[in-house]
């Protein structure tokens, strides 16, 4: 036990060592990237599934008509995925079927994840599955942790998109009309 007692004040005194040797400039950044991000421990609820589209004429960025999955930060500050944390799927004995790059969704923000099987990212999202028009789950993971599901099914192919009301909420509609990166409708 004491050994084990000696270990810890060592440790202590290394990181207050470290701490010290810390110049004010570097200690104002660091507190500042844990005011402003999170990075780290982010709780179940804080991100979520909250719109997506099996039947889109929204176009990606190659002018591809292509399935989306929307993201929702629900809290008030910028949310930061830790690198390869983060994963989505449709089938939920693989979770980490596509994992999320390193992005960051904005405060009360979005992120557009485009289902079209292309497994790339360079300036947007490009899971490697596409979303079944028959129905089935999709599920959001941190480091194998579930953070949120939802199952659809095939009705889901018969509108634009379906969505959390509002943003965030528990319930979940239809949409007549998606409401890709931005606020969910309330008014279906
Ligand atoms: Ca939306």
């Amino acid at each position: 036990m004491k050994s084990t007692y000696s270990i810890l004040l060592i440790t202590l005194f290394v990181n207050s060592s470290c701490g010290e040797s810390s110049t004010t400039e570097e200690i104002l950044a660091s507190e500042n990237t844990t005011e402003e991000t999170i990075e780290t421990q982010i709780k179940k609820g804080d991100v979520l599934i909250n719109e997506f589209s099996v039947n889109s004429t929204d176009l990606n960025e190659y002018e591809k008509k292509s399935d989306w999955i929307e993201l929702y930060n629900s809290t008030s500050k910028d949310i930061k995925f830790s690198p390869g944390a983060w994963s989505i799927t449709d089938n939920m004995d693989k979770t980490d079927k596509y994992i999320i790059p390193s992005v960051t969704i904005p405060a009360n923000g979005y992120l557009i994840l485009w289902c079209d099987g292309e497994s790339t990212f360079d300036e947007e999202i490009h899971t490697s599955f596409k979303l079944s028009g028959k129905g089935e789950t999709i599920g959001l993971f941190q480091n194998g942790d579930l953070m949120d599901e939802i199952t659809y099914d095939s009705l889901a192919n018969e509108f634009p998109s379906m969505g959390r009301v509002t943003d965030g909420a528990e319930e979940w509609k239809m949409f007549e009309a998606s409401t890709i990166s931005a606020s969910n409708s309330p008014t279906l």
